[in-house]
């Protein structure tokens, strides 16, 4: 059996950036239109009037303060409220794999690794921007990896530490020598932008790590993955029903269940005592205490719920420095999250330090990943 570490990792984040202040004045004067536009219905009852979002709760509810996207044009204009997006002739590199091979190529150089040394790529998301062929595959050959093999995977908010374990049984087995895992979360397209209960939550990046055997490490600072723990249970309270079959059932785009829909007070009771359980299982597995990590690079979907889980792991207020919080500068950013919280805060812990990355979202889905710095 060989050790798996992490040895490289990479970020891109999307090129425009949206104010809470940008977001809420468009969703604030698309409310207006569709009132007035609606007035009669809505004084006989027929309709709901809209009510306006407000910068306060948003950073109060969830601790968001901006997000990145791929277009925020078409987000902002409030006759469309959605990301305007032009079509790639099929021959281009689509976007979504665009995003990965930027944050892969840092990652890469950040190993001290090339495409010669991959022999497994694995694209984890929370949604593809296609079917088939596999991003993974596009993303591979972008890069000029010549060898191995490459798919795609989707766990929702838990597609990069799933990923994560999937790579660490490879190398552990010899299945592969180096794995390239990326995270392109393009969340702008399937956000649900009308509508104020979630408008705010999302945001795009692309994040990107290497895995490979401990004893073949060429990177000055990589990470031992000690162990893996998964779990799922089964929720409709984050569901989207977006796919091919919406077109077979005459669907239309704009039908509210087709974007991003959750229960977001359910989710927030339910995955709460689920992740703290959950981590403080994984360590004892291992014969660890919380006490005794260094740093949690917890799932970013919201503040609240991070110091929750924080205060249940350690007894008391989770500092910044025990777990910090990437979201008010990214939002959520479905699977990318924990691994942009790990990529930015890892580099001031010390060798044979403990850190703890774990996921927790749609399924619902939970995977945590124990590492020590070597
Ligand atoms: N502005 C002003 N008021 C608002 C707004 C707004 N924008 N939105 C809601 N309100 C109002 C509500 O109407 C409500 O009013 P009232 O009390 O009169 O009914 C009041 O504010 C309180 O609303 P909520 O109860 O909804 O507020 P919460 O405090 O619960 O906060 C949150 C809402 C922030 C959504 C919170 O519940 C939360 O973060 N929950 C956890 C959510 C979570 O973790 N979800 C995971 C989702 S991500 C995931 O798993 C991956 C999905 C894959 C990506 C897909 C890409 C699109």
């Amino acid at each position: 059996m060989h050790r798996a570490v992490i040895s490289g990792s990479g970020l891109y984040a999307a090129p425009d950036l949206i104010s809470n202040e940008e977001l809420v004045a468009a969703y604030n004067e698309y409310a207006r239109r569709f009132n007035a536009d609606n007035a009669e219905r809505i004084a006989g009852g027929e309709v709901a009037a809209l009510e306006p979002s407000s910068v306060e709760f948003i950073e109060k509810a969830s601790g968001i303060r901006q997000r990145r996207v791929v277009e925020k044009s078409g987000v902002l204009d409030p006759q469309r409220m959605r990301p305007r997006l032009t079509r790639r002739p099929d021959e281009a590199l689509s976007l979504q794999a665009e995003m990965a091979v930027a944050a892969a190529r840092e990652a890469l150089a950040n190993a001290g690794r090339t495409a010669a040394d991959i022999d497994l790529v694995i694209c984890a998301a929370s949604a593809m921007q296609r079917a088939f062929p596999a991003i993974a595959i596009e993303v591979q050959h972008a890069l000029g990896i010549a060898q191995g093999a490459a798919f795609d995977m989707d766990v929702a908010c838990s597609s990069a530490t799933f990923a994560l374990d999937l790579a660490r049984q490879n190398i552990l087995t010899g299945a592969a020598r180096a794995v390239l895992i990326v995270n392109p979360e393009v969340c702008s397209v399937g956000l649900a932008w009308k509508d104020r209960d979630c408008h705010f939550i999302f945001g795009d990046v692309a994040t990107a790590l290497v895995v490979e055997r401990a004893d073949e490490t060429r990177a000055d600072e990589c990470w031992e993955i000690l162990g893996a723990k998964l779990a799922t249970r089964y929720s409709n309270n984050i569901r989207s029903n977006q796919g091919f079959y919406s077109h077979c059932e005459d669907r239309d785009p704009d039908d509210r269940d087709q974007y991003f829909m959750q229960e977001g007070r359910k989710v927030f009771k339910e995955v709460c005592p689920m992740a703290a359980e959950h981590i403080a299982a994984h360590l004892a597995d291992l014969g660890l205490q919380p006490a005794g990590v260094r740093r949690f690079w917890l799932h970013q979907a919201n503040i609240a719920m991070n110091q929750l889980i924080g205060k249940r792991l350690l007894g008391r207020e989770a500092t910044a420095d025990d777990a910090p919080i990437i979201l008010d500068e990214f939002a959520n950013t479905a699977s990318a999250g924990s691994i942009v919280a790990f990529h930015q805060h890892r580099a001031d812990l010390q060798r044979g330090d403990h850190g703890v990355l774990c996921s927790f979202g749609a399924g619902y889905s939970i995977g945590s990943l124990v590492l020590r710095k070597l």
